[in-house]
């Protein structure tokens, strides 16, 4: 089989394949992040979501594996997010995104503008929609509070920042989402972050699976491909064209990959998967993806990017 062209743009960026890790996903410290510097078919590194002061997380057990995907309340846990700005100025291997969070306005605020003043030239990722840190809402599913962080933001950040966001259920959430985004020069959305809340039941023991928040936690894994599909979607039919779109969640097989990208995804991002299978996933998805192609007959990813028909 001939190589397809897999290359893909993102702000400006050239990535040599369109997968990613989803941040959070063997991403949080050094020998991991080695790890996917190594990873073939791994087109990016995302960093795990950086904070202003590290964080060990919620108490254990907070990930739990299912055979239709995952649930996780992992809380944040993360080296602080100078460890992550010091790694993406070094890294050179692949092409990064320095995954952001804050818990509050203010934090997210002072980290990025030390990105800002640094000589970190990559793009940044600002998570909008953790559904793990106690007592902390997820910021992009209140879009007053979303307009106002990033005007804020874009009052003095110049560097290429995308956002990532929660899944949304409802048109009009579309709708009132993208009114806010498109008033903003981002780079891209990386959409979806893991379903929240959802809960886990062990049956035979009558109990929860995971310990933090009495066992609500983010969905992730082939449970959620429907709803991620759907979010790459009707945001590709309502943002800017400028703004680019990673479509994360719910990938198992080279046919979601292209599934995604035929909703519009420019980039898709791995979570569960690799966690299930480790890092050869990627391997493998680049190979089924390419049959896929082969077999319709397509040359490169925008032969049928956003090409979905309706019936
Ligand atoms: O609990 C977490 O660290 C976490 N889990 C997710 O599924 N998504 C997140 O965005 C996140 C933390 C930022």
């Amino acid at each position: 089989m001939t190589k397809k062209n897999l290359t893909t743009q993102l702000a400006q960026v050239t990535f040599d394949g369109p997968l990613l890790n989803a941040s959070g996903i063997h991403c949080q410290t050094k020998e991991e992040l080695a790890d996917l510097a190594a990873t073939s078919n791994l087109a990016g590194i995302v960093t795990k979501s950086a904070t202003l002061l590290p964080r060990t997380g919620n108490e254990s057990p907070r990930y739990y594996d299912l055979a239709y995907g995952s649930i996780n309340s992992m809380g944040l846990p993360n080296l602080g997010y100078p460890f992550y700005l010091d790694y993406v100025q070094q890294e050179t291997a692949k092409p990064t995104i320095l995954s952001v969070a804050g818990l509050s306005a203010e934090d997210v605020l002072e980290v990025l503008m030390d990105v800002q003043d640094s000589d970190y030239q990559g793009i940044t990722e600002l998570n909008l929609s953790c559904p793990n840190v106690p007592g902390k809402p997820q910021t992009a599913y209140d879009f007053v509070a979303t307009r106002k962080l990033l005007e804020r933001v874009f009052a003095f950040f110049t560097k290429p920042i995308g956002v990532k966001l929660p899944p949304y259920f409802d048109l009009v959430h579309f709708d009132q989402i993208a009114a806010v985004l498109n008033d903003f020069p981002i780079t891209h959305v990386n959409t979806v972050n893991s379903v929240g809340n959802g809960l886990v039941v062990d049956v035979e023991k009558e109990q929860v699976v995971t310990k933090p928040k009495g066992g609500f936690g983010g969905l992730g894994g082939a449970m959620i491909l429907p709803t991620a599909l759907a979010n790459v979607r009707a945001l590709r039919q309502r943002l800017n064209e400028s703004i680019a779109i990673i479509g994360t969640g719910g990938v198992t097989s080279g046919a979601d990959v292209f599934a995604h990208i035929l909703c519009g995804a420019d980039m898709v991002s791995v979570g569960t998967q690799v966690i299930k299978e480790g890092l050869g996933v990627y391997d493998r998805l680049t190979e089924e993806l390419q049959a896929i192609m082969a077999e319709k007959g397509y040359e490169s990813l925008s032969d049928f990017r956003g090409q979905l028909r309706e019936l």
